[in-house]
């Protein structure tokens, strides 16, 4: 009697143990292992724990969205991935995520050893979530020139220089057949129309303007439409109101630690009007910022607004025109003026052409070297 009610117990646990298996499996784990990307993942070492997905410190829009759809994606194949974030949000996530309806990763300032990550939209242990050093990371999707997070290190890269990690995320959905549902084309697109501020900057490629077109006509979104997000969106990324000055030094702020030259990197704007009191309040901050972040050098550039002239300045109403190169630290005046030529006054240079923060790190390494 005994014996049969145990043996009973055990055939109806093992039932239901299958039929959860199975509905797992046809529900959020098709794990298919048809294609090298997903055979590829099937062999990774994902431990027993959460994986997180973390874009870079001081996060901006692409560094958080393409954590969220790059987590959905691994979900979507049966992974338990969840995004995070490593520090606070900017204005500008802050304004898309209210427009999109995007809901926001928590942040999650440290991790333990042995924690398993994914790092998506950067390269550098400088960006890292704190712990990084100490973690498995298995893989990392970017588009910044190598950093000292290097790519033999780990299992699966894929780093291409586009200009949005959006983008290739998209391209990895699309390579997969793995539909786009309209949440997650609202993530990417945001992403893309940030880091290429809409398809403007130096950095876009056609990679990214053909999955910007087709995540806006999913999403049924204009042209119209999608430049004045841009701009509502350039807007709140640069809206210093109630900002202290180095809250707005390190509002898109990132570090490297370049052959053992500790460098923070300030990214700003400023219409030219405003420029020369603008300098001053930043070259005042940089030194108890350098102390207070463990630099050695603080670098930052400020793109210079100019009011736009064209047929689209309803739209646009300000155009970058050259940028200010601000330094400060040993060296730092060298390094500045083998890029940008003699400095204007101490502390600033400038140059008529317009570069990204991307496009300077590699000189700035040339020169650090
Ligand atoms: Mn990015």
């Amino acid at each position: 009697m005994r014996t049969s009610f145990i043996r009973m117990s055990a055939a109806i646990l093992l039932c239901s143990l299958a039929v959860a298996t199975m509905s797992c499996s046809d529900k959020e784990n098709p794990r298919q292992e048809n294609t090298p990307f997903q055979q590829m993942l099937s062999e990774l070492d994902w431990g027993t724990d959460t994986c997180y997905i973390y874009g870079h410190k001081t996060p901006d829009v692409d560094a958080v969205t393409s954590a969220l759809a790059y987590a959905k994606l691994m979900r979507k194949l049966g992974y338990n991935c969840e995004a995070k974030v490593s520090s606070p949000m900017n204005r500008e996530t802050d304004y898309i995520s209210r427009v999109f309806g995007i809901e926001l990763p928590a942040l999650k300032d440290s991790v333990v050893p042995q924690t398993r990550l994914i790092l998506t939209d950067h390269t550098d242990y400088a960006q890292c979530v704190d712990g990084a050093r100490q973690a498995v990371i298995l893989q990392k999707i970017d588009h910044h020139v190598e950093g000292d997070i290097r790519d033999a290190n780990i299992p699966f890269v894929r780093r291409e220089m586009v200009g949005s990690t959006g983008t290739i995320i998209y391209e990895i959905y699309r390579e997969e057949g793995i539909a786009i549902d309209d949440e997650t084309a609202r993530i990417l697109l945001a992403g893309i129309i940030s880091d290429t501020r809409n398809l403007s900057k130096s950095s876009t490629r056609a990679i990214d303007t053909s999955a910007w077109l087709a995540l806006t006509t999913q999403l049924g979104i204009s042209a119209d439409s999608a430049a004045r997000l841009n701009r509502a969106m350039a807007d709140a990324a640069y809206d210093y109101s109630g900002m202290t000055d180095a809250e707005i030094f390190l509002s898109d702020y990132k570090e490297y630690d370049i052959n053992d030259h500790l460098l923070g990197f300030g990214s700003l704007a400023c219409k030219a009007s405003e420029m020369d009191a603008f300098i001053d309040r930043m070259l005042a901050v940089m030194p108890m910022l350098m102390q207070q972040q463990g630099r050695q050098m603080m670098v930052a550039k400020i793109d210079n607004l100019v009011p736009n002239t064209d047929d689209d300045r309803e739209e646009t109403p300000y155009v970058v025109n050259g940028l200010y190169f601000l330094y400060y630290g040993d060296g730092a005046r060298a390094v500045a003026e083998a890029i940008f030529g003699p400095s204007l006054r101490e502390g600033v240079c400038y140059t008529p052409d317009n570069y990204s923060r991307k496009q300077i790190v590699p000189l700035l390494t040339e020169q650090l070297n």
